[in-house]
């Protein structure tokens, strides 16, 4: 039995012409969920009234937007390294494809005599080499571009990663312009800001996906980033190495914010607490002197605490326990009571509370705004 061998419907060219259309697709794709209008719609995230942030950012999106000039060469490289490997996943099916089609039958099989279709490696390899040299290549270029700020940063920050949750210093070594604060970072669109970085336990990573690329937080080692934003908004970032059991709630929120409103967030920042005006509030500080002084500051009070957040202004924070939840009153009476159901594993304790110390208590942070 002699049948002719069985021929590509398609015709020899028809591969690479689906291939073709279909990198063309993805392509395409790609470029229309990056159009400027849904840039400007995902980062552009303004806190409103109630707290909510509209167009909260999915996870994802930073393979979608980036918004500063260290974000931009690696969203392309993104990109690139994404249709490349598509297209070698593409062209790997076709060529599958094409050998199930064409596949010998059983006796024509034993008949392949060794060294047959060996120009194949050779010509795989040979593209392969010389694919990945050139992806090395341009990823060393984008790590160059992106290791130092288009300019002189405007100031820098020093950032510090706890089991679980990031202090956020302001002005250190600058007296009067030294700050803390935790898991909400401010900076001003358009200019680089230089972030020093330590750690206070085990390593930590810090990684504004849609700003910068991870750096990591290393007990002893001062490390360096910086970020800068091209456009206003809430820009989420996440603690991305393995740092133990919360590791997934250390979270933390950078707002870029106009000049003026950011310095107007920093003024507010340098003030101390206000000094307690009602008699509940006053009871309220006198609790958390004797409760919570002991790891907690607030400045412009007796407490000074470092091995927690600074809570001299957590009122005008977004959210609490580095992402955890959302700072409405209920929550942090909630937090404060419950915080081994919420965030099991951190390093607060339950505070048990009557129910007139919680009143007391949520009057007096009422006012830490
Ligand atoms: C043993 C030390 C310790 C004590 C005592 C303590 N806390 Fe905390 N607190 C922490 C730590 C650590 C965190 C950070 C938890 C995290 O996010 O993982 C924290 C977080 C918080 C937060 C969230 C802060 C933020 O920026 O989101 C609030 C609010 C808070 N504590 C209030 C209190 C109050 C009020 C008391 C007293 C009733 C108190 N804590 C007592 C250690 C303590
Ligand atoms: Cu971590």
């Amino acid at each position: 039995m002699n049948r002719a061998r069985r021929v590509s419907p398609l015709g020899p060219a028809s591969p690479t012409v689906a291939t073709v259309v279909t990198f063309a697709t993805v392509a395409t794709v790609l470029l229309a969920t990056t159009a400027p209008s849904a840039l400007a719609q995902t980062v552009a995230a303004p806190t409103n009234a109630s707290g909510t942030v509209a167009n909260e950012p999915t996870p994802l999106a930073y393979f979608l937007h980036g918004a500063g000039p260290a974000a931009k060469p690696v969203l392309h490289l993104d990109w690139i390294l994404t249709g490349i490997c598509s297209f070698v996943c593409v062209v790997i099916a076709v060529m599958l494809g094409i050998a199930l089609w064409r596949r010998r039958k059983d006796e024509e099989a034993k008949a392949i005599t060794e060294g047959g279709g060996l120009n194949f490696v050779f010509i795989g390899t040979g593209i392969s080499v010389v694919a990945l040299l050139g992806i090395a290549v341009y990823m060393l270029i984008v790590l160059a571009r992106v290791a130092d700020p288009p300019h002189e940063p405007a100031f820098t920050i020093t950032v510090t990663g706890y089991d679980w949750w990031w202090k956020v210093d302001y002005g250190k070594g600058d007296g009067d312009r030294h700050f803390t604060t935790a898991n909400e970072i401010h900076i001003p669109v358009g200019v680089p800001v230089l972030v020093l970085l330590k750690s206070a336990d085990v390593i930590h990573a810090f990684w504004v996906p849609q700003l910068q690329g991870k750096t990591q937080a290393i007990p002893g080692l001062v490390n360096r980033q910086w970020l800068e934003a091209d456009l206003p908004g809430m820009y989420r970032g996440q603690c991305t190495q393995y740092c133990g059991v919360q590791h997934a709630h250390m979270a933390f929120e950078v707002y870029a914010e106009p000049q003026a409103q950011f310095d107007r967030w920093y003024a507010a920042q340098l003030r101390g607490a206000p000094a307690p005006a009602t008699a509940q509030v006053s009871r309220g500080s006198k609790l958390f002197d004797e409760r919570c002084a002991g790891c907690h500051t607030i400045r412009g009070s007796a407490a000074a605490g470092v091995q927690a957040p600074d809570l001299t202004h957590v009122g005008s924070r977004r959210l609490l326990a580095a992402g955890t939840l959302v700072n409405t009153t209920e929550n942090l009476m909630d937090w404060i009571q419950h915080v081994q159901k919420i965030k099991p594993g951190t390093l607060m304790p339950d505070m048990k509370l009557t129910p007139a110390e919680a009143g007391d208590l949520s009057a007096y942070l009422a006012t830490l705004r």
